[in-house]
């Protein structure tokens, strides 16, 4: 079965006024729909046909170019709408496991975002920003290129991400025009962390540890 567009769990619009309509339009109908393709036709009739896209991305450092770029595409959007909440919903309460991972780990929900606006600024040109567990069931902030991601063998870091930002110019250029500063301050107002809390459970099936 080829990889497919996921359906947006909201409208275009339901992210305004910090995402505008157009931009996910485009961003969703084109740049995702594109990378699905892509990915698609670089995989048909290999081996990598009918692998799940984690896999696909955990030996990525033996696959073409397209695969990587395309897989991480795919892989990436799929996980930002997701962790995108329509506006005025965003909840982060302390039921949350990943409200006591931060309060853990970072000491405040402003420490976080201190440091991961820091990522999000900081990455040069195209990529991402990410919020990571590791194995030890700890939290860490990175970034990568391009359409790399934690999950992928290229990195000198391992980590199953459960919260990432887009700073390619696509995702902000209409609203934000050069102030990805701004996208990234607005971004933690529509944040469904209930997505990212389950992304942070299921990556670690212990779930013991509060
Ligand atoms: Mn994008």
């Amino acid at each position: 079965m080829a990889f497919q567009l996921p359906e947006l769990p909201y409208d275009f619009a339901a992210l305004e006024p910090t995402i505008d309509a157009k931009t996910m339009e485009i961003h969703y109908g084109k740049h995702h729909a594109g990378y699905v393709a892509n990915l698609n036709n670089a995989i048909a009739g290999t081996a990598l046909e009918g692998k799940k896209i984690e896999d696909i991305l955990a030996s990525v450092s033996h696959h073409s170019a397209a695969v990587r770029n395309n897989g991480g595409g795919h892989y990436n959007h799929s996980l930002f709408w997701s962790i995108l909440a329509p506006a005025g919903t965003s909840n982060f309460n302390d039921k949350l496991n990943i409200y006591k991972a931060i309060m853990r780990d970072f000491g405040s929900l402003d420490e976080f975002k201190a440091q991961f606006k820091a990522a999000a600024t900081g990455q040069f040109g195209s990529g991402w920003a990410w919020l990571c567990v590791d194995k030890n069931d700890k939290l860490f902030i990175c970034s990568t290129s391009n359409q790399d991601n934690p999950l992928m063998d290229v990195n000198s870091f391992e980590g199953t991400p459960v919260l990432g930002i887009d700073v390619w110019e696509h995702a902000y250029y209409l609203n934000y025009q050069n102030r990805r500063p701004d996208y990234v301050d607005a971004f933690f107002n529509i944040i469904n962390w209930q997505e990212v809390s389950k992304r942070f459970n299921d990556a670690n099936p212990g779930g013991s540890m509060f």
